[in-house]
Formats: C-alpha cells, sequence, structure tokens
C-alpha cells in the first residue's frame, strides 16, 4: 500500500458485484490474511464483474472506491437481450458446467457451454449432479458427453461424502472455477458440499441478498480452503434458461465443438463449414456415427444464431 493525499491505494479482487457497490477482498500480504471492503464505483465503472481485479482507494475513513479494473486474461460473456456481448465474470481458469437429472437437462445447452469455454479458451469439467435420482433415459444422454474428451464428474449433493463431490474437490485446487449450468441445478448446493460453511466467507452478502432466499442473483467468489487465501477460488453463478456464446463470427464456430474441430482437420478445404462443401469429414464423420446427429444440429443451429448476432462493426 502507498500514501497519497490521505488515501491509500491498493488492489483487489472482485467478489461480487451487488450492482450499486462491489464486495473487494484485499490480501493484507504481511498478516497473510484477506478482509473483504464494500467499494463504491466511479460512473464509467458499470462494467465490472466478478473476478475483476482491480485498484481501489480507501479513504481515512475507510470508504472505498473503485478506480479502474487490471486487464482481464479471459471473459465469460454471452449475448444480452439486444444480443450484444454481456460479460458474467472474469479471470477464469475453470469452467464447471453443471447439468442435473432434475430438472431433466437440455444436451444443446451444455454444448453451447462447451463451445463458450473452448472459444474462451479455459478447461472444462462436467458435472451431472443429482445422481440420487438418476434413470435410465438420462444416463443415457449423458453418456453421449463421457465420450467427448472432457472430465466428467457424477455428484449428489443429498449424499454425505460423495464420491463425486470429492473427486470434484481435487479438480479445484489452486484454481479459480465457476459453476454455471440451468438454473435449480444444485449449484449452490454443490457449492456448499465442496466449502462447507462458506456463508460466513460473505455474510454481507447473504445478508444483501435475503436469507432463505434460494435462487443466486449474482455471482460470488468463496475461497476454497478459507485458511489459506491461495488454496483456489469457486464462483457460484446465477442458473440461466437458456446461453449462448457471445456474438462470434458464424464461422469460429466450429472451433468451440471439439469433435467437430478434430474431424474438420481432415476436410478437403481448410475453410470447410461441414455445410455443403464436397470431401467434408465431419459430414463423413456424422455418417459413420463418430460425431452424433445431435451434436452436429447443435453446431448448425449455433452457426444460425451467430450469424444473426454478430455484427463485425
Ligand atoms: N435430490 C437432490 N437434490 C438436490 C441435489 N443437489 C441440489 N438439490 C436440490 O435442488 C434444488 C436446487 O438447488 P440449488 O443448489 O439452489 O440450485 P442452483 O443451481 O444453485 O439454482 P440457481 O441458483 O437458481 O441457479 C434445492 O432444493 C436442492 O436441495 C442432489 O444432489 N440431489
Ligand atoms: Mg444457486
Ligand atoms: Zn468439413
Amino acid at each position: 500500500m502507498r500514501k497519497e493525499n490521505k488515501t491509500t491505494s491498493t488492489t483487489g479482487l472482485v467478489i461480487a458485484n451487488l450492482r450499486y457497490h462491489c464486495l473487494v477482498e484485499i490480501v493484507d500480504a504481511e498478516n497473510e490474511t484477506t478482509k473483504i471492503l464494500r467499494c463504491s464505483m466511479r460512473g464509467k465503472q458499470k462494467g465490472i464483474v466478478c473476478g475483476d481485479r482491480v485498484e481501489i482507494t480507501i479513504s481515512e475513513e475507510g470508504e472505498g472506491v473503485i478506480e479502474t479494473y487490471l486487464e482481464r486474461k479471459n471473459e465469460l460473456a454471452r449475448p444480452n437481450m439486444r444480443g450484444r456481448k454481456e460479460v458474467l465474470t472474469a479471470n477464469l481458469d475453470q469452467l464447471i458446467i453443471v447439468a442435473a437429472v432434475k430438472p431433466v437437462f437440455d444436451p444443446e445447452l451444455i454444448d453451447r457451454y462447451l463451445a463458450t469455454a473452448e472459444l474462451m479458451p479455459t478447461e472444462i469439467i462436467l458435472v451431472l449432479n443429482k445422481m440420487d435420482l438418476a434413470d435410465d433415459k438420462t444416463v443415457r444422454t449423458w453418456e453421449e458427453f463421457k465420450k467427448l474428451p472432457y472430465r466428467c464428474i457424477e455428484t449428489s449433493t443429498a449424499i454425505a461424502e460423495h464420491e463425486g463431490i470429492e473427486e470434484l474437490k481435487t479438480q479445484l485446487h489452486n484454481k479459480i472455477s465457476v459453476l454455471v449450468g440451468q438454473s435449480g441445478v444444485g449449484k449452490s448446493s454443490i457449492l456448499n458440499s465442496l466449502i462447507p460453511g462458506q456463508g460466513i466467507q460473505t455474510q454481507e452478502l447473504s445478508k444483501a441478498l435475503g436469507e432463505g432466499k434460494h435462487t443466486t442473483t449474482v455471482a460470488s467468489s468463496y475461497i476454497l480452503d478459507p485458511s489459506d487465501p491461495l488454496s483456489g477460488r469457486v464462483i457460484d453463478s446465477p442458473g440461466v434458461r437458456d446461453f449462448a456464446p457471445p456474438p462470434i463470427p458464424a464461422d469460429d464456430v466450429a472451433q468451440g465443438f471439439i469433435d467437430i474441430r478434430v474431424a474438420g482437420e481432415e476436410c478437403k478445404f481448410r475453410d470447410c463449414q461441414h455445410l455443403r462443401e464436397p470431401h467434408c469429414a465431419v459430414k463423413l464423420a456424422v455418417e459413420n456415427g463418430e460425431i452424433t446427429q445431435r451434436r452436429y444440429k447443435s453446431y448448425r443451429h449455433l452457426r444460425d444464431l451467430m450469424e444473426k448476432l454478430y455484427r463485425p462493426y
């Protein structure tokens, strides 16, 4: 920290944006402790998100103001209502895409999260939660994702010390991960199983959000092991009904589908979009069943969407 006109400047991590102010975590290197400061934002700082590293000034009275945010390593974003990019969180190492047995999951939604993560790029873990309610049909749909080269973990927060939760925990160390997925799949419950007592970390947050309220309304970030600020972090995020990557050129969509991207290396034309081109290795892989019809349809749908959304100016 350096002294300047009776105010102190330092950097911190935004652990939640509560609309009119942010909660910023500041590390006190000398004491190896962290503290959370409520900071207001200057007019231009409306775009700050959970996960941003920020420069703040603290007045003599102890009031914090966010001056600016530092360059982001990456952004998790989606199109907003007007089709423009809306950033949800930043500076992630890993996306944990959570599906559940109930509410029954939409595989196309999972594909869109996968594409978003591939394009960021960031590491990916797929989770199927509520395994205590598993039925054959859901497990069959899930099998399709298990054939993709991603780590897939099955969990249940209803069973104490479920092995899936333990496996997930081992994948989070020293990383910044975010839990994403449809509303009600159990993201907050998983967070609770991973970090029992996480509520203590942000009592102010739970107060601001209203106690007893179950649906998550803002993204908030928690330390994996509260006794070690560097142990890794997990961000809980509000559930969605629908999701898509932020607007990108339609020709980039194939990069988000790992099976299509790999098969596409064998296409005759380097810029093959796997639509109606001759000698297309992707179409062949779909015919052979190496790539499922469903994934291919998902790819086509997302291409169509990006053709509508993306504006190069
Ligand atoms: N049977 C069963 N129920 C679960 C499990 N995990 C969570 N639930 C229940 O599912 C409901 C929704 O859980 P949440 O953790 O609030 O879901 P969420 O994904 O955070 O939802 P949003 O915040 O709205 O996005 C709650 O009633 C949980 O008790 C599980 O493994 N098995
Ligand atoms: Mg939640
Ligand atoms: Zn092709």
